[in-house]
């Protein structure tokens, strides 16, 4: 694969090359993924940034039905929208990503757009790189706002706040009970809360919880890196488009905000440390799975259940094998 040819195309905005691109980081195997690295170094000298905006809710709250909305809305207005999913869980609930299809048919066939479904991969760990990396390779293709989808299953929101410039959640409807089964965590990642389905007959519903939401997070500690007023509950409809030109105009305004402020260049700084730490942390673990690493661990675990090694000299014995021993 020429590389160099590859990452030109992606830089002139081909979607066939970075489609590719994207399957390219996907791959587990060693070449490829030296392709990859060297690839990413080389869409890098392009200098573009998109907005990164993440996004979260439950299954059946709105979210496919809110992105092609909101994507349209985004392209009718000049701009190019990339869509990247994270699904830890689609290998086992592979039918979603033909909901989402159909969900977001206008959005799939504007030129604009672009969207990549979750690959079906279930550690985190992979899918946090593999998403990481393909959010870079749309930047460099040119893409003005790349969004972040996620369902709310496990780490998988923190993850996607800490690749994303603004982290929206999506809620639906609710009464007061279920108002607490949103985790405090994720409210204090989230930048703003969208009540979707505010219409029709949820409209009332919609309004309170709302309120509530707006109540919960005034009692969050106010975060120096936003302006008065943030982060903020707003009702959307994805449906009806009620609500999605003033949640775009937050979102622009709170990152507008912090490009002023400097609060911007700092976290994506952050973030990237963040990301090199991590992949130094996968790599060791990955050092774990190797056969002849599982070969060393059964040879001293064996030992260690017939009592002739403590848990710690083997331990430490294992350690310094490894060469990680201090
Ligand atoms: N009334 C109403 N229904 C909505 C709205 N957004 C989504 N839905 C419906 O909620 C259901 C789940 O939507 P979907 O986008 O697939 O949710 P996802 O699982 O979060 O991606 C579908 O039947 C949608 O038609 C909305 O704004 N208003
Ligand atoms: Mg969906």
């Amino acid at each position: 694969m020429d590389i160099q040819d590859l990452s030109q195309r992606i830089i002139a905005g081909e979607r066939r090359a970075l489609a590719r691109a994207i399957t390219l980081v996907e791959s587990g195997r060693a070449d490829h993924r030296a392709q990859a690295t060297a690839l990413l170094e080389a869409v890098k000298g392009a200098g573009r940034e998109a907005l990164r905006i993440g996004l979260s809710g439950t299954p059946g709250v709105g979210k496919s039905t809110f992105i092609e909305a909101f994507g349209l809305h985004l392209t009718g207005q000049g701009m190019k929208v990339a869509v990247l999913a994270v699904d830890p869980s689609s290998a086992r609930s592979g039918g979603s990503i033909l909901g989402d299809k159909t969900r977001m048919e206008r959005l799939s066939r504007d030129p604009n757009a672009f969207i990549r479904p979750s690959p079906s991969q279930s550690q985190l760990g992979g899918v946090a790189r593999r998403t990481r990396e393909a959010v870079a390779l749309c930047e460099a293709a040119g893409f003005d706002v790349v969004l972040i989808e996620t369902v709310g299953v496990g780490q998988s929101e923190t993850m996607v706040a800490e690749m994303s410039d603004l982290f929206l959640l999506l809620l639906a409807p609710a009464g007061g009970d279920e108002l607490q089964g949103v985790k405090r965590g994720i409210m204090e990642i989230a930048d703003l809360i969208l009540v979707n389905k505010a219409d029709g007959e949820l409209k009332p519903t919609a309004t309170r919880t709302c309120a509530d939401y707006s109540g919960a997070l005034r009692l969050l500690r106010k975060r120096v890196q936003d302006p008065e007023g943030f982060p903020k509950a707003l009702m959307v409809s994805a449906v009806t488009h009620d609500g999605l030109e003033a949640a775009w105009d937050e979102m622009t305004t709170l990152a507008e905000w912090r490009k002023a402020q400097g609060h911007w260049p700092r976290r994506r700084a952050e973030q990237a440390r963040h990301w090199f730490e991590e992949d130094v942390r996968q790599g060791l673990l990955a050092v774990l799975d190797r056969a002849d690493t599982r070969a060393a661990l059964d040879a001293l675990g064996q030992q260690v259940a017939l009592g002739e090694l403590t848990p710690s000299a083997a331990a430490t014995g294992m350690l310094s094998k490894l060469g990680a021993s201090d």
